[in-house]
């Protein structure tokens, strides 16, 4: 007869990624601390991540952007850069430099955001409102201190009436299509010819002043707009990391943003050889199996994975929202779920964290006043307010992250990550197992005595259920009992 076992698994420590977890690896998933200030991640990385078994922080797009004011202070100012300077909302060049370090010796890995298809929109005008007040013109496409000029634009490779992208769809001029989205404005922002070698080499130069100041790697903002070839031979010219924290001839770790939800010419496999890519189909059909939306069951989830249309496990960046689709922005739809519908949300996310596939990171939000309105095709809901940016004073300065005693966090912070739920797993589960005493052989085994366990003792009651905790913290998360492990 075939021994009954009950295996369960909290996925901080699964999907193994080769430049993601190369050394010492306490867990592998990375969360995104999304418009936080840097001396409020150095904090976080020291006082929660490190001991909860996060292996990383992705942070905003920490290079010099336009000032937005209207709308007031968006959050998405940020991906306008006019400079690679280091001084934006989330604080000073020092303060990163500080927070890198500080994040690096609890073995807490940094992912920076690098915005480097474009630049600022073409229609953000004149002068020096931008985050370290350095001098631009949009219109002339000027921005010294890079320095880039008019030639280092897409200009005369973009052959769309506008000037902008205008169609993605195109699938019978595949060749004129691709070319369309990637040497065309994206939502008319300033679009940089990578093909050119003092473009390479600016860009190349801003991602290695951040890998020599500590990074471990990058989340790569719009690949989609930009052509493989020229990512490849940016990625190339990557320095190795500092090897004050880690191995010598460790790598970048790159991931890279492109929305393929099937349909478009552009697809994410052209990407994956160059590094791990954005899984969009993860988050939007496990919301929609969440939502039990198209007669989907939770059940079928047991064949989650590449049979569902998802890239291969060993390429994906994996997550259940970001920061575009949690507030209708990107791509997703109204399946997405986020911290706005907390207990579908949470089921959502300790899927994710449990299910051994891609490289999995957490969304960590701040609220703001969402005001839904009527009006999207297919009659979802826009969001008016969806603009708005991160907790702040009226002098538009981030406000700090502030710990409640309980563990939260104030001032709008909503720090999904440290939702109980979230580093935990805490459950009441049917094990379909005889009642009784047994030894977790994950953690121990049964001493030769017989009634005795060297490690985790787990109950289960005369319904077959018992009860079961994993921390994050754990080495190796798992519990596994057995017929043969009966006490
Ligand atoms: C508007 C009009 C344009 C017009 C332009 C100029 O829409 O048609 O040409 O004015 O007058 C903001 C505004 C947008 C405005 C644009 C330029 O929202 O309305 O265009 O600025 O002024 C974020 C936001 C965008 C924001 C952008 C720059 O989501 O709304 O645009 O930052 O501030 C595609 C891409 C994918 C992308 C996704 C959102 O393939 O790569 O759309 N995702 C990433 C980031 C995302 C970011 C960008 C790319 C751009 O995750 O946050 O966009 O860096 O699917
Ligand atoms: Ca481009």
């Amino acid at each position: 007869m075939k021994a009954r076992w009950c295996l369960l698994a909290l996925g901080l420590g699964l999907g193994v990624s080769h430049y993601h977890c190369r050394t010492r690896c306490g867990g592998t998933s990375i969360v995104h601390l999304f418009e936080w200030p840097w001396r409020d991640i150095a904090e976080e990385c020291e006082n929660y991540l490190a001991p909860n078994g996060f292996a990383a922080v992705q942070i905003s797009p920490p290079s010099e952007n336009v000032v937005v004011t209207q709308p007031w202070r968006p959050w998405w100012e940020r991906y306008q850069p006019i400079s690679y300077k280091l001084c934006s909302r989330s604080g000073t060049e020092q303060e990163l430099r500080d927070m890198i370090s500080r994040c690096n010796k609890v073995g807490v890995k940094i992912y920076a955001d690098v915005v480097i298809n474009h630049m600022c929109s073409a229609s953000a005008g004149e002068g020096r409102r931008s985050t370290c007040g350095s001098y631009f013109n949009a219109r002339e496409e000027e921005f010294p201190s890079v320095p880039y000029s008019a030639s280092h634009f897409n200009d005369d490779k973009c052959t769309t009436a506008s000037g902008n992208i205008e169609n993605y769809q195109d699938i019978y001029q595949l060749t004129a299509s691709a070319a369309q989205v990637r040497d065309c404005r994206l939502v008319g922002l300033l679009d940089l010819a990578h093909r050119k070698e003092h473009v390479r080499e600016r860009v190349a130069g801003y991602m290695n002043t951040l890998v020599d100041m500590g990074v471990a790697g990058f989340r790569v903002d719009a690949c989609k707009h930009m052509w493989p070839e020229d990512l490849k031979a940016i990625y190339g010219r990557l320095h190795n990391l500092n090897t004050e924290w880690f191995p010598e001839g460790s790598k970048p770790f790159v991931y890279q943003e492109v929305i393929d939800l099937g349909g478009e010419p552009i697809k994410a496999s052209e990407y994956s050889r160059l590094g791990h890519v954005t899984e969009f189909k993860y988050g939007a059909k496990l919301g929609s199996v969440i939502r039990r939306w198209n007669g989907d069951k939770l059940a079928d989830l047991k064949t989650w994975g590449e049979s569902w249309g998802l890239m291969p496990s060993d390429q994906a960046l994996v997550f259940v929202d970001n920061h575009d689709n949690q507030r209708g922005h990107g791509a997703g739809g109204a399946s997405i779920l986020t911290f706005w519908e907390p207990r579908m949300y949470k089921m959502a996310v300790a899927f994710m964290l449990a299910h051994p596939y891609g490289v999995t990171r957490l969304m960590s939000s701040y609220r703001w006043d969402r005001s839904l309105v009527e009006g999207r095709v297919g009659g979802s809901c826009q969001d008016q307010n969806d603009w708005m940016g991160p907790p702040s004073y009226p002098d538009g300065s981030t406000k700090p992250v502030p710990i409640n005693p309980d563990g939260s966090c104030g001032e709008g912070w909503v720090c999904e990550h440290r939702w109980h739920q979230i580093s935990t797993l805490d459950a009441l589960l049917q094990t379909g197992m005889p009642a009784g005493s047994y030894c977790d052989v994950i953690s121990g085994q049964r001493t030769a005595a017989g009634m005795g366990c060297t490690g985790k003792r787990i109950t289960v009651g005369e319904d077959g259920r018992a009860h079961f905790t994993i921390k994050a913290t754990e080495q190796d998360p798992f519990v596994a009992i057995h017929a043969g492990s009966k006490l």
